[in-house]
């Protein structure tokens, strides 16, 4: 596959609307960014990979992305849909849902784990790629301003995750003030979940930071996994997502 194709299929993947061919590769990216997942509503499905399982290797192996995608991802969408079967949420889609969900409440518990689960792998699949890209002009530019430099910004997105305890999270969030932001969930937890994270945002990069996500290549080195995942972020699809939520 040649990069214009695989950039084709990412936007398709994304939004859902095929690009005419001619279309430049700035445009794509542009147009790479609707978060379709938060306006799901009924039944969910497992997203498909717009990439083979084996194309982040060595970084990421195959079996991994299979277990992860197939196994793991099509749980927490299954769950999801069981949970909410007899739910008064049921009639909401997966943006209202977070922004309704509140700790310590067992009735939306199982909600809460694989709707997060759902929509966070959504995300996580969207911004990984085998192909090297660029951060948008607008998006660098925001990241200097907000961490002085793109190499700060990753060591402490690294950070971040080394000290996540247990499983979880680390996400680069715009603020309602347009400002970038670091923010670390447990479990599968999301910035959306407005009463229940620590700080709410949008989020534009998510990386899993689970022992699933990385144990079979990796074993317990979640700090050679997060070095390794930065070789494989599509900064064109982040920075897209960025200036999406900066409108
Ligand atoms: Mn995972």
């Amino acid at each position: 596959m040649n990069k214009r194709d695989f950039l084709k299929i990412s936007a398709i993947f994304s939004t859902g609307v095929f690009l005419a061919p001619g279309m430049a590769c700035k445009t794509i990216q542009k147009a790479a960014v609707k978060d379709k997942s938060l306006t799901e509503k009924g039944t969910y499905t497992l997203p498909p990979l717009s990439y083979a399982f084996n194309v982040m290797e060595p970084h990421i192996d195959a079996r991994t992305m299979e277990i992860h995608h197939g196994k793991h991802h099509a749980g927490y969408v299954k769950k999801l849909n069981e949970a909410l079967t007899n739910s008064p949420l049921k009639d909401k889609d997966l943006g209202e849902i977070f922004q309704m969900l509140k700790n310590n409440d067992k009735e939306t518990a199982a909600i809460r784990n694989n709707g997060g689960g759902h929509y966070n792998h959504s995300l996580f699949w969207s911004i990984l790629s085998p192909q090297k890209s660029e951060m948008s002009e607008k998006f660098k530019a925001a990241v200097i301003r907000d961490f002085q430099s793109t190499e700060a910004l990753i060591t402490q997105l690294k950070e971040s995750g080394t000290k996540r305890f247990g499983s979880g999270w680390v996400w680069l969030c715009v603020a309602p003030d347009k400002k970038l932001f670091i923010l670390s969930t447990p479990n599968q937890d999301n910035p959306l979940m407005i009463n229940i994270a620590e700080r709410t945002g949008t989020p534009i990069l998510g990386i899993d930071v689970w022992e699933h996500a990385y144990y079979l290549n990796y074993q317990n080195q979640r700090a050679k996994y997060l070095d390794a995942i930065f070789n494989v972020l599509n900064w064109a699809e982040i920075g897209a997502r960025y200036e999406s939520a900066i409108g």
